[in-house]
């Protein structure tokens, strides 16, 4: 009996100490969950070496990237997952906190400066307006990159006037040449504010109402339109959008600002000219920020690496790398910006302050105050019920993509194969009998 015991305190011994060497291993890794293309692979790679630099302590990296909002949301808040630090956008920061599946961003660093200081006080502001209860959002998420969604086009198949209006995007003319971005809540916004679009222009709603507008008529609303809009669809694409477009492949691709800047540069360079515009009668501008999970279990290395991507210099690598605009707002990121060959000046004053008011600087990137004027920011949609709604709208307008036609044409083909099958089993079945027989008669004989 004795000797049981001991056995069981050592396998108790034992596992505790395995758990606290996971532990101790664990403070030695940082997981990162971000979008796909979204990071200067440098930056990343340089982190441990910055990280023993500032702590004196050890770090690896597991990375891993997703395409959609909604897919890492599902991993995370089951806690099966237990990503250090993770990159949702603004209605899905919104919805984490609501869930309180967030912890407060620690901003002790020691003898390491503070970086989130150099965030645009426009995108905190915005940020912050989303906030519900006492909870400041700015306390738990901390602004990465940002942008606009809009129409990028190839310059040799539709021209400006075209893709500044989204009614073009439902005009027969586009039929099978525009690639969607795959993310239900832009192409709601974009569809409701088509439908919309006279009641906009009377000013009897604005953007903001009718992005957000999740009632019974809103929902059926964007059904009826973005299935309207179908037959124009050549695809939905979550990142390949600006690869297309890049190869002349599609004519129009709704996405984000990010990824139009991408594809301008790439397709430049193979002769291929594409602009991208945010339509006249309104869309979204929006934010992605870092936020620490409740099932985190490397918190301090995650504040550490936040703080590390608002140093001035790595959001201005990682703008070069990736197309998109980092949420630092310093004036040498705005040096750094300035373009004097280009012919248009933009107001920036709203992200870089007084003295921006008007400047060389790519519009595509950083949107004039009057685009950003006639844009709203996506909120999360209230509740669990309204949300799976409008879920299963999308599911509904990007399911029916077979009509019944095909449907029928398939049933016809497998339907045909399987009476074909069965056919030649029984054919063989006979020819093997009658072929037996025969040998019995002859051996009688
Ligand atoms: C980059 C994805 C950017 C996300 N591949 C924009 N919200």
């Amino acid at each position: 009996m004795k000797g049981l015991k001991y056995i069981m305190l050592l396998a108790v011994l034992l596992t505790v100490g395995a758990c606290q060497r996971s532990q101790e291993e664990r403070s030695h890794i940082l997981k990162i969950y971000n979008w796909a293309d979204y990071i200067d692979e440098d930056v990343l790679a340089e982190f441990p070496e910055w990280y023993k630099e500032q702590t004196g302590e050890d770090i690896e990296i597991i990375y891993q990237t997703f395409d959609i909002n909604e897919i890492m949301l599902t991993k995370i808040e089951r806690g099966h997952e237990d990503f250090d630090v993770v990159c949702p956008s603004e209605y899905i920061i919104e919805r984490m906190m609501k869930k309180g599946i967030l912890q407060p961003i620690n901003r002790d660093f020691g003898n390491t400066p503070d970086y989130i200081h150099n965030l645009a006080p426009y995108i905190q502001d915005e940020l912050n307006k989303m906030g519900f209860d006492e909870r400041k959002v700015t306390d738990y998420a901390v602004a990465y990159m940002w942008g606009t969604a809009g129409v990028l086009y190839n310059k040799a198949l539709a021209t400006e006037e075209e893709a500044l209006t989204c009614s073009s995007l439902w005009q027969p003319k586009f039929n099978n040449t525009i690639l969607m971005k795959d993310s239900y809540r832009d192409c709601y916004g974009l569809a409701i504010i088509y439908a919309n679009s006279e009641r906009l222009r009377k000013g009897e709603v604005t953007v903001e109402q009718l992005m957000n507008d999740n009632s019974q008529e809103a929902i059926a609303t964007a059904e009826e339109y973005l299935k309207k809009m179908k037959p124009n669809i050549a695809g939905w694409e979550a990142d390949f959008g600006k690869e297309m477009m890049t190869k002349g492949k599609a004519w129009l691709n709704f996405t984000w600002s990010g990824d139009a800047v991408w594809a301008i540069e790439e397709a430049a360079a193979v002769d291929v000219e594409l602009d991208y515009v945010v339509p006249i009668e309104g869309s979204n501008v929006w934010f992605d920020g870092w936020v620490i999970p409740k099932y985190a279990r490397n918190v301090k290395a995650a504040s550490y690496f936040i703080n590390y991507m608002c140093r001035p210099d790595i959001a201005l690598r990682n703008m070069d790398a990736i197309g998109y605009v980092s949420a630092v707002a310093t004036p040498e990121i705005l040096e750094e910006k300035i373009d004097t060959t280009l012919e248009n000046f933009s107001d920036l004053s709203y992200f870089f302050g007084p003295e921006a008011d008007s400047v060389q600087v790519d519009p595509v990137q950083y949107p004039d105050r009057t685009v950003i004027e006639r844009c709203a920011v996506i909120r999360d949609f209230s509740n669990k019920e309204d949300l799976e709604k409008v879920l299963e709208m999308w599911s509904r307008v990007k399911g029916d993509n077979l009509n019944t036609g095909i449907v029928l044409i398939i049933f016809a083909v497998f339907g045909g194969l399987f009476v074909w099958l069965i056919i030649s089993k029984v054919n063989k079945y006979r020819c093997n009998m009658q072929r037996k027989k025969g040998r019995r008669r002859k051996k009688r004989k």
